[in-house]
């Protein structure tokens, strides 16, 4: 099978509460291989762009304030399927939804603040590294 890759941000309450290394042990043992990593900070201006396409929702303020407020960990991540098997593991937008043993109902704390990013298509999954890494940074 050919595998393709998936971005994914473990956004800033996953930081605060000290849930990196558990959720990074997830997805390692979920057969992801990481491709690029970084911790980093999104500005205003970056996450307005990232979330361009929710400019219009009512929560589009209160995103832009909870995925700007502290670090962040971006990560590519390399499997089969990867786009569609990352949205597997993360379970639903809101973690009440979300199946037992998903990321987001293991770590997320409501429907705004979910823990975890990961991109929804192969095309978003391009776009969105291309966003947090150069070349020479995945590997
Ligand atoms: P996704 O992250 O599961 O792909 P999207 O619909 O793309 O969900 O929404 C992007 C992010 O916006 C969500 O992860 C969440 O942080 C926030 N969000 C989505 N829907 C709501 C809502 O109804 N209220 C508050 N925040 C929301
Ligand atoms: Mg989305």
């Amino acid at each position: 099978m050919v595998k393709n890759k998936t971005f994914t941000m473990l956004k800033p309450d996953s930081v605060e509460n000290g849930n990196i290394g558990a959720i990074l042990e997830k997805i390692t043992t979920s057969g992801f291989r990481i491709v690029a990593m970084k911790l980093t900070q999104l500005t205003t201006a970056d996450a307005k762009a990232f979330y361009v396409v929710h400019k219009d929702r009512p929560f589009f303020d209160d995103l832009v304030e909870y995925m700007t407020r502290g670090p962040i960990v971006a990560a590519i991540l390399e499997k089969e399927n990867a786009v569609q098997d990352f949205r597997t593991l993360i379970g639903a937008t809101n973690p009440s939804e979300a199946a037992e043993g998903t990321i987001r109902n293991m770590f997320a704390e409501s429907i705004s603040q979910n823990a975890v990013h990961g991109s929804d298509s192969d095309n978003n999954a391009a776009i969105e590294s291309a966003f947090h890494f150069s070349e020479r940074e995945m590997f």
